[in-house]
């Protein structure tokens, strides 16, 4: 039974204050401890919670009998074993207290597992709520479904183990971790309605990049931007020993965030009912705490940089899972990280630690005689695109208001002779972004995002429409500087490209600018995404989403004032080995170039006329023959060849003065 839904407007804010200074006084370290359920509702939400666990189980090790209607038997287990316990109970709870919520106050929430191994556990939460057989529906709710569930994971032909494109719900595969809440701030950056639930591994977090990635907050404006609720899944353990955050006390990890920005609310335990209990009032409290500031911010106008809410959940990894096996404690500990009980298939003892593992769970009070999950339980989901698995910013496509981009001939210049000019044509394509921003100034579709460099790479321009942005203290010799601006300028490529891709993937425009030296830092990144588009074109209703635009600038053939520590040329060496679009780009891009150059003999940087890549979601991403690789690798340096007659008098363009 769901609980009455609220209006999320009108959410007052003073429960969630009162509740939360306990825990801003440290009075309770351990977060906020209520009977917030019904003990109806607390039995059904545990119900939902054993029933995802189940189906994660089942996916890791069932190919027959997936409700355990007869004893376990050797046959009934797949030949290899595949998959990610530890993160799944976790990851689980908070899904289903999440919906809890959505239906409570109508929220609009998308879900990123940064642990992505947990691909089982997202699945078996879409499958719960009807989306996956929706998207899916050979998959049904029933028991040849369940089985079919099971099979076609981490199977060939089947579903990856991780969060993936054919997850319903998902823009974030975190099979690389540290990604997870640049994706988040990404989505989050003009969807004022959206809140982003990020679920950061304690591992995950020891990342560079995850580490790095706190500040986003300080890009939030909560009057035009959803709000991003990290999550820190503190399991205690990574794949085979402690995390570091693991043995930290509650005190630094809480001074730690409040660096950052946040107010850390911890939740500890390992009795499910207690935990329940706990994550359901502190996770509610949270997301008061996130309307409250948002409805301050909105109607009486932005006054300073709130301090967002953080979750700290302490649990054992494995939760749930066996405790002691082959005499070596597993729950709770780092060897609940895969496959808890890897002998199944020959060791009796594991397979009957399965089984009574398994059953554990009571499916047969979950599911019933035809495998379909029981109405009192499944009544808990969100209906429609309020369910995660359905929420239409995860397929960003669908939501996607095409950019209206001027005439890029408007922007060119007119030069009689060859090599009689100087020009800069970054300085071209800064007016054009310029025009870009005012034309979707009403979609507010569009940002820039650069580390450091707009200025540099002579992108000026759209300064006389907007500004970098920075929420926070603003002083009078900034330079177009405001808590509204949208150009994301934050010495970071990581985030500059991880926030790209959560605005892209939820339907949004934009372009990354960065010297072609230090792209390279995202070079894994990029590959990560061109793999998830790559997957999304096999996959008929995710939507074509916007291009991932990169400005690669200082390139190294003209990089004579910063010289040999700027040159870096992998980055397109990368793409080109592996893409094929890329390899088409370049070489028709080049052949643009050229007649452009032959047409108005007048882009005297053309070379470096800043080689723009892009992918395009309807692509197709393939391994690279040699052939074509050396085709396109040349015309990619051919567009460099200086057009310029007299190169002694080269000016200050845009590959020579970088600071
Ligand atoms: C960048 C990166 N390095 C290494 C790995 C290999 N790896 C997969 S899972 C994992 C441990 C993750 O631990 P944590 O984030 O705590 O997740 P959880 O405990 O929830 O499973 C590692 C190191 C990876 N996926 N990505
Ligand atoms: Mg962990």
């Amino acid at each position: 039974m769901n609980e009455p839904a609220k209006s999320s407007s009108g959410i007052a804010g003073s429960q969630a204050r009162r509740k939360t200074s306990a825990s801003n006084k440290g009075v309770s370290s351990r977060g906020i401890s209520s009977n917030q359920l019904s003990p109806e509702l607390l039995q059904k939400m545990d119900a939902w919670w054993r029933a995802a666990n189940y189906l994660n189980i089942g996916q890791i090790y069932l190919m027959a009998n997936p409700l355990l209607k007869e004893p376990l038997k050797t046959e009934h287990i797949k030949p290899r074993l595949l998959g990610h316990w530890g993160t799944s109970p976790g990851l689980n709870l908070i899904y289903v207290h999440l919906n809890r919520l959505i239906n409570k106050y109508d929220l609009d929430i998308v879900y990123m597992a940064g642990p992505g191994h947990g691909g089982p556990a997202i699945v078996a939460n879409v499958y719960l709520e009807g989306t996956y057989t929706e998207y899916f529906p050979n998959i049904r709710q029933d028991e040849q479904g369940m089985l079919k569930l099971f099979r076609q994971f981490s199977t060939p032909g089947g579903i990856p183990s991780h969060v993936s494109s054919p997850t319903p719900g998902s823009i974030h595969e975190g099979g690389e971790l540290g990604y997870v809440l640049m994706h988040a701030f990404g989505a989050a950056f003009d969807n004022p309605e959206l809140i982003v639930a990020a679920v950061v591994g304690d591992g995950e977090a020891e990342t560079g990049p995850l580490e790095g990635s706190w500040k986003g907050v300080k890009f939030i404006n909560p009057v035009r931007d959803g709000a991003v609720l990290p999550i820190l899944h503190l399991n205690g353990y990574k794949i085979a020993g402690p995390t570091v955050w693991g043995r930290e006390s509650d005190e630094h990890i809480r001074d730690f965030l409040a660096g950052h920005g946040y107010e850390a609310f911890f939740v500890e335990g390992s009795d499910p009912m207690q935990v329940h209990q706990d994550f359901a009032a502190t996770l509610e409290a949270v997301i008061l705490r996130i309307r409250e500031i948002q409805t301050d911010a909105r109607k009486h106008g932005f006054k300073e940089r709130p301090v967002w809410p953080a979750l700290v959940l302490r649990t054992p990894k494995g939760w749930t899972g066996p405790k002691v096996v082959d005499g070596l404690p597993v729950e709770g500990t780092f060897r609940a990280h895969q496959v808890p009980l890897a002998n199944v298939r020959d060791n009796p003892t594991h397979l009957k630690l399965l089984e009574e593992w398994m059953r554990t769970y009571k499916p047969e009070e979950l599911f019933d005689q035809n495998g379909r999950f029981r109405a009192e339980y499944a009544e808990l989901a969100p209906k429609g695109r309020r369910r995660m698995g359905d929420n239409p910013h995860a397929n960003g496509g669908l939501l996607e208001v095409p950019l209206d981009l001027p005439d890029f001939a408007d922007y060119s210049l007119d030069v009689k002779k060859p090599g009689t000019a100087r020009h800069e044509s970054t300085r071209q394509l800064g007016q054009m972004l310029r025009d870009i921003f005012k034309k979707n100034a009403k979609s507010a579709n569009f940002r820039l995002f650069c580390p450091d460099e707009t200025n540099s790479n002579r992108l000026g321009a759209v300064f006389e429409v907007t500004n970098r942005c920075l929420v926070s203290k603003l002083i009078e010799i900034d330079d177009h500087l405001s808590h509204d601006g949208r150009v994301m300028e934050v010495l970071s490529e990581h985030n500059c490209h991880g926030w790209l891709e959560g605005y892209v993937l939820t339907g949004r425009h934009g372009l990354f600018a960065t010297y072609e030296a230090f792209a390279m830092v995202v070079d894994s990144m990029a590959m990560q995404h061109a793999k998830w588009l790559e997957h999304c074109l096999h996959i008929p209703w995710r939507k074509p989403v916007p291009s991932l635009n990169y400005l690669l600038t200082s390139t190294c053939w003209r990089n004579d004032h910063n010289g040999f520590s700027h040159q870096g040329p992998g980055f397109i060496d990368n793409l080109v080995s592996k893409l094929q679009d890329v390899r088409n780009h370049l070489q028709s891009e080049g052949e643009r170039i050229r007649a452009e150059i032959a047409r108005y003999t007048a882009l005297t940087e053309a070379a470096s006329a800043s080689v723009k890549i892009i992918f395009d979601a309807v692509r197709v991403w393939r391994k690279a023959d040699h052939s074509a690789h050396n085709q396109s690798h040349a015309s990619a340096f051919a567009i460099t060849d200086p057009v310029i007659e007299d190169a002694s008098d080269w000016g200050d363009g845009p590959s020579r003065s970088f600071g």
